[in-house]
């Protein structure tokens, strides 16, 4: 069961839970896991702040199909946490390290990037059938995702769907841009390496799909293998948002290489390819067993 407390350096009651056994099991087997409660809803409203702040004044790193509408847009944003307080807060002092460490039976943990993800109402563009790693300066097995619901959302309103146990598969899948091909602020993965990911859509009966409804609050925790995507939000009045927080572990490597996130480049980090991320300032280490 969860436990409450305050944490001194908030003064706000939150909640931090353990993964159960079952949990970490469902995470190595099938490279997904749902965390009913994984956080309290004090992080949710304080999330969702941040969201509205977002969309009101995005930064250089957003991705934004129709900038200012209410409806049928598409938006991300992402690496805020270096300037914006409240993610600060919410890497250190939520509990999601904890949990990303005990998915990934992990030693310790380090950080490397948060990302909005907001499908207004009436938004058809799906989010690709992709994995994470290929996007990302790193190679290694223990890397997932925590995407944190921050509003409820059924599979048919875009919550995440993943192909079970693709982790395993041993396959490397080329970028694909979220609001697709000429979208000019995912240039960047025009160098990208890596084979060309499986019409699911073309064939859905072919692979094992698993969807997760959510409610704010509720987390999947994923290894960056995973292969997963989203339907267009279909509701005509309810907002999709969610928060990725991205971690490292124990056998993350640097690989920094064409056509990954520019967010972090070889010039700003202290190590050298093939290193563990072991620079404090740029991926910080978050927890320790
Ligand atoms: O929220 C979405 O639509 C996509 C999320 C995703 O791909 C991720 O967090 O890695």
């Amino acid at each position: 069961m969860p436990d409450t407390f305050c944490n001194a350096n908030v003064g706000r009651p939150t909640i931090e839970r353990d993964l159960t056994q079952a949990e970490r099991q469902a995470f190595a087997e099938n490279g997904v896991v749902l965390v009913p409660k994984a956080v309290s809803a004090a992080w949710v409203s304080r999330m969702t702040a941040v969201v509205d702040q977002q969309l009101a004044a995005p930064s250089k790193w957003s991705n934004d199909a129709n900038p200012g509408a209410a409806t049928d847009r598409n938006f991300t944003d992402r690496y805020l946490w270096r300037e914006n307080a409240e993610i600060n807060a919410f890497i250190r002092e939520s509990g999601c390290a904890k949990l990303a460490a005990q998915a990934m039976d992990s030693q310790s943990v380090r950080f490397y990037f948060d990302h909005l993800l907001v499908k207004e109402p009436g938004t058809a563009g799906p989010t690709p059938w992709h994995q994470d790693i290929p996007y990302w300066p790193f190679m290694g097995k223990q890397i997932c995702s925590i995407w944190l619901a921050l509003t409820s959302c059924t599979v048919e309103n875009s919550a995440l769907e993943f192909v079970r146990a693709s982790h395993l598969d041993g396959k490397y899948y080329a970028p694909e841009a979220f609001n697709g091909p000429d979208d000019a602020s995912a240039s960047w993965m025009a160098k990208a390496t890596g084979e060309k990911c499986p019409d699911i859509e073309a064939d859905r009966s072919a692979f094992d799909i698993v969807g997760y409804d959510v409610v704010p609050g509720d987390a999947l925790i994923f290894s960056a293998w995973t292969i997963h995507g989203a339907r267009g939000n279909a509701s005509v009045s309810s907002r999709r948002a969610a928060i990725s927080t991205r971690w490292l572990g124990d056998d993350a490597v640097w690989y920094p290489h064409d056509g990954t996130d520019p967010t972090v480049k070889a010039e700003d980090v202290s190590v050298a390819p093939g290193d563990p991320p072991a620079d404090d300032t740029v991926f910080p280490e978050l927890w320790q067993a």
